[in-house]
């Protein structure tokens, strides 16, 4: 053993000089080296990006550096994608207002994945356009494929919206899309990650498209936008995105969970299973984007709104709100009352909650997106956590409709403190062990007031 050790140490200088003559020899090599060198890119002038994206197909285009304050968020995830991106490049791809308005979705749908697949193509156009000129650049997705070994986490590589607003090309709705000055809710957003700089900083946008008329909050099917601009991300991910992530496997557990031929279909209704036959085959279909369709905003789309309102309504809204179709929702869940409540005519559909933590610390980060205002007015408490093994200690205080979640941290004085370990807890909510079972085993621990843990889940429906 070590004699062959020292054979080895003996040999390598030998072998590395025979490596290293052989790059040198190596023809791609010799060629490299006899090109003169690239000059070092300059920084590029906003008008000729323009060129370059208006070239490349983009509506509109703008620039934000890497470290623009308004971005501190997204700027790791884009080192994390790009090492050498030091710019943002936002774009715009406009679509077809009466496509995205109609009734008839499968229109709509179709809509949004066309430009939505040439905006990815627009990206990249202008991605390889900035590396012929010397430039590093890379075009993340406008939406999928997205990082899904994140999921439920954070799954996109760049926020395009928040992109989109720091470079001036639009602001954010009451309806939390970005709306354009010109094109309003009607367009798609894209982001190149660029080594280039671009020397001038993005023109100002003056004033806020927006003009809080609040037609998507009347228009939502599940009341995912509320009148002082709160999003409830459940209702509308629960709803419009059922043919996606979390709605395919709903599907593969009821396969798995129907007992026989004739129970599946109880389960699962025709419609449903050749609509995600089709969302599978075609592209995900969205249920509503209602909010989209029936904005007035925007230079090119606000007239016919200002000049006849009732037109307006009657030719976009209400087709839309009049519609007969089926609305998901959780049970308990405030979207299940507001269709009950605001569209009784509408097919209500009660399923599970999509979004399902795997780990303690996801459960607290996921608290904000499926908590339901409607069951948490009227009572307060501080509830602490303390969830051994995975780790994570967690004050959420429920107070009069409001919720806020501090991870890492143990404050005030707790109504209720649960002990437990991470693992069994996540079991626990997701009712895959039972509690009372945990508490006589000793393994979970709930000091204070119970009832208020019940209050609790019900802030929380699954
Ligand atoms: C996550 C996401 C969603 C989520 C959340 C929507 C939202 N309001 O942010 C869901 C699944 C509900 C969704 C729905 C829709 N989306 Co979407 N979506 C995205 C995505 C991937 C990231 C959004 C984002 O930047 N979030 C972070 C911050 C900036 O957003 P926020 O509004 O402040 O935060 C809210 C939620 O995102 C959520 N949230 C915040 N942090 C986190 C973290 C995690 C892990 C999760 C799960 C959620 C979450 O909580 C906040 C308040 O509710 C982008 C694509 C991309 N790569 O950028 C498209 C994007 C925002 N979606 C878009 C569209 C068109 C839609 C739909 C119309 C789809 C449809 N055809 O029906 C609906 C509209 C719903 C609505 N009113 O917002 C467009 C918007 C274009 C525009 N004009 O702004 C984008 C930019 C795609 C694109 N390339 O154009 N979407
Ligand atoms: S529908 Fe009205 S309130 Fe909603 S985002 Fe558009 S302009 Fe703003």
């Amino acid at each position: 053993m070590i004699i062959m050790q020292k054979s080895a140490s003996t040999n390598a200088p030998r072998a590395a000089a025979r490596r290293s003559a052989a790059f040198d020899a190596h023809p791609a090599v010799v060629a490299a080296r006899t090109r003169p060198p690239s000059p070092l890119p300059a920084p590029m002038s906003l008008a000729e990006l323009r060129a370059i994206a208006r070239e490349a197909g983009a509506d509109d285009v703008a620039a934000v550096p890497l470290d623009h304050p308004d971005l501190a968020e997204e700027t790791p995830h884009a080192l994390a994608a790009m090492p050498a991106a030091r710019t943002f490049i936002a774009l715009v791809l406009s679509t077809h207002p009466d496509n995205i308005r109609s009734p008839k979705r499968s229109v709509a749908n179709l809509e949004f994945h066309r430009t939505g697949h040439e905006l990815d193509e627009v990206a990249r156009r202008i991605a390889l356009a900035l590396v012929a000129r010397g430039h590093a650049a890379m075009n993340p997705a406008m939406a999928f494929p997205m990082e899904m070994s994140s999921f439920p986490g954070r799954t996109w590589i760049v926020s395009h919206k928040r992109v989109a607003v720091a470079a001036q090309l639009g602001r954010m709705g009451l309806h939390r899309n970005v709306i354009h000055p010109r094109f309003g809710s009607f367009v798609l957003l894209g982001t190149i990650l660029t080594s280039v700089e671009i020397a001038e900083p993005p023109e100002p946008l003056t004033y806020d498209p927006c003009l809080d008329c609040k037609l998507c909050v009347a228009a939502c099917p599940v009341g995912a936008i509320e009148p002082d601009g709160a999003f409830r991300f459940s209702a509308c991910y629960d709803h419009n995105y059922r043919e996606f992530m979390s709605g395919f496997t709903d599907l593969l557990e009821e396969v798995a969970a129907s007992g026989s031929k004739s129970d599946f279909r109880d389960r699962v209704p025709l419609h449903e299973a050749v609509s995600m036959w089709q969302s599978l085959s075609y592209g995900p279909s969205y249920k509503a984007a209602y909010c989209i369709a029936v904005c007035p905003a925007g230079s090119d789309v606000i007239g016919p709104f200002v000049a006849r309102r009732a037109d307006h309504l009657a030719n976009v809204v209400r087709p839309l709100t009049d519609r007969v179709e089926t609305v998901y929702a959780v049970a308990g869940s405030d979207a299940e009352a507001h269709v009950k409540k605001r569209f009784p005519h509408k097919r209500l559909r009660v399923v599970s909650s999509s979004l399902r933590p795997t780990h303690a610390r996801a459960f607290f980060g996921a608290l904000p997106l499926t908590f339901q205002r409607g069951p948490a007015r009227g009572w307060k408490a501080t509830f602490h956590f303390v969830l051994t093994e995975q780790a994570v200690e967690a004050t959420v205080r429920i107070d009069d409709g409001a919720l806020e979640v501090e991870v890492g941290v143990l404050t005030g004085d707790a109504d209720v403190t649960v002990r437990t370990d991470g693992a069994l807890w996540i079991d626990l909510v997701e009712k895959r062990r039972s509690a009372v079972l945990a508490v006589l085993l000793r393994r979970l621990s709930i000091e204070g007031d119970r009832a208020l843990l019940d209050r609790f889940a019900s802030c929380f429906p699954r």
